[in-house]
């Protein structure tokens, strides 16, 4: 970090503070990691200072001897890691590789079906704020309302009703696995094609503690720094007859230029996750997450769903009389970083929903285990319980601080 600090002091500050803030508290973002200093090395490499529009061994730029490689490599890998018969690893983040998806096969007013955005799917499912519902007729299906689970049978009747192009399966915030050949079933009956956004679970897709989708969709999403635990950016992965359209559509369709710093980082989280460790890191996640279920509801938080599958829970607060909002702060006081999130049927409005989101990815990237999370959900009902007590918040961040310095998380 020593040329940031002679070039440029202000932003080193800054980033030093933020790294103190990543190592003093306990983050539970269901949507965020630890890269390893592997991954964080590639992203800052001289990689960044190269254009290379179009693709390996068919580029717009000269100089690209290097790049190919680097290219080829990271899709090799993810090949070898997903079972996919075509990778794209051009996609900036999630949206565009999900608007690239639209782009290949649509045309503007088309309708799309996904998971509802109150219940769990994300912004380029079809939300009418996005390009993807602003575009597209979108339709949304909905959790079912006794149970907070998928509801297959209502999906098939309203892809039946509404005959959707493309079927999105996929969420950010649904915390049990979904039946990927049920989807495919609805997908075939209707003639749509079938595309999961795995952009929360990709990580324990390759580390095998979740379904995998790949075999069975026709195209799946994912960012590669949720559970992944790669740097920023997104891949396409699709059956081979899709290959030509997806490529055209991220370039020259959606995006220029790849970021082949972050390519290169892609190749080296591949590498990382196909090893032992890795797949037991995912297992590790999936304990976790459970095991911080079963304190919470031991306590009386309401579950939806009752519980969790994967590496994320949600969970509503109506019941302890706090809105998410209120609650993810005083967490954040005290050191239990989450974001507060809408449940299925919410009341409240989307900036002040009634439940919080709590994931368990970068915690056990540090090292949690079973009675570290026994302690976590201690500190999450003792600051539910008492949300306004500001003395009490103040012990309970000194005291994860001091907890979180025997857990170095990777990178930093
Ligand atoms: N913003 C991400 C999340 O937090 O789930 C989804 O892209």
């Amino acid at each position: 970090m020593e040329a940031i600090k002679s070039t440029d002091n202000e932003i080193y500050e800054l980033i030093k503070l933020e790294e103190k803030r990543q190592f003093d508290k306990v983050r539970l973002i269901a949507s965020e990691n630890y890269v390893s200093s592997a991954v964080l090395q590639a992203t800052g490499s001289v990689l960044t200072n190269k254009y290379s529009e179009g693709y390996a061994g068919k580029r717009y730029y000269e100089g690209q001897q290097i790049i190919d490689q680097v290219e080829r490599l990271a899709i090799a890998r993810a090949k070898e890691l997903f079972g996919a018969e075509h990778v794209n690893v051009q996609p900036y983040s999630g949206s565009p590789a999900n608007i690239a998806v639209y782009l290949a096969f649509l045309k503007p007013g088309d309708t799309i079906l996904g998971m509802a955005l109150p219940h769990g799917g994300h912004l380029t499912h079809g939300a009418k704020v996005s390009i993807s519902g602003k575009y597209f007729k979108a339709e949304s299906y909905a959790l079912s309302r006794e149970t907070g689970l998928i509801d297959y049978q209502a999906i098939r009747q309203q892809a039946m009703d509404c005959r959707p192009k493309i079927i999105i399966a996929g969420h950010s915030a649904y915390p049990r696995f979904i039946d990927f050949e049920r989807f495919r079933a609805i997908a075939d009956e209707v003639g749509a094609l079938l595309m999961v956004d795995m952009a929360h679970f990709a990580g324990l897709v390759a580390g095998e503690a979740h379904p995998s989708p790949v075999p069975i969709a026709d195209v799946v999403t994912t960012t590669t720094h949720k559970s992944l635990r790669g740097p920023r950016g997104a891949m396409i992965l699709c059956k081979e007859e899709y290959a030509a359209a997806i490529d055209k559509a991220v370039f020259p369709g959606v995006q220029g230029g790849p970021h082949n710093n972050t390519t290169a980082a892609m190749a080296v989280a591949f590498k990382e996750a196909s090893t032992k460790e890795f797949r037991d890191y995912t297992h590790r996640v999936v304990e976790n997450a459970k095991t911080l279920a079963g304190t919470l509801m031991k306590h009386g938080f309401d579950l939806i769903t009752g519980g969790s599958d994967n590496h994320l829970l949600l969970v509503d607060l109506t019941n302890k009389g706090i809105g998410g909002k209120a609650a993810a702060k005083a967490l954040d006081a005290a050191g239990l970083v989450m974001n507060y999130n809408a449940v299925p049927f919410d009341p409240r409005k989307p900036n002040d929903p009634s439940g919080i989101r709590i994931g368990a990815a970068a915690v056990t990237s540090r090292g949690f285990k079973n009675g570290d999370m026994l302690q976590v959900g201690e500190w999450i009902n003792d600051v539910i319980s008492e949300p306004e007590n500001e003395r009490l918040i103040d012990e309970i961040a000194a005291d994860i601080a001091s907890f979180c310095k025997d857990f170095p998380p990777p990178g930093l």
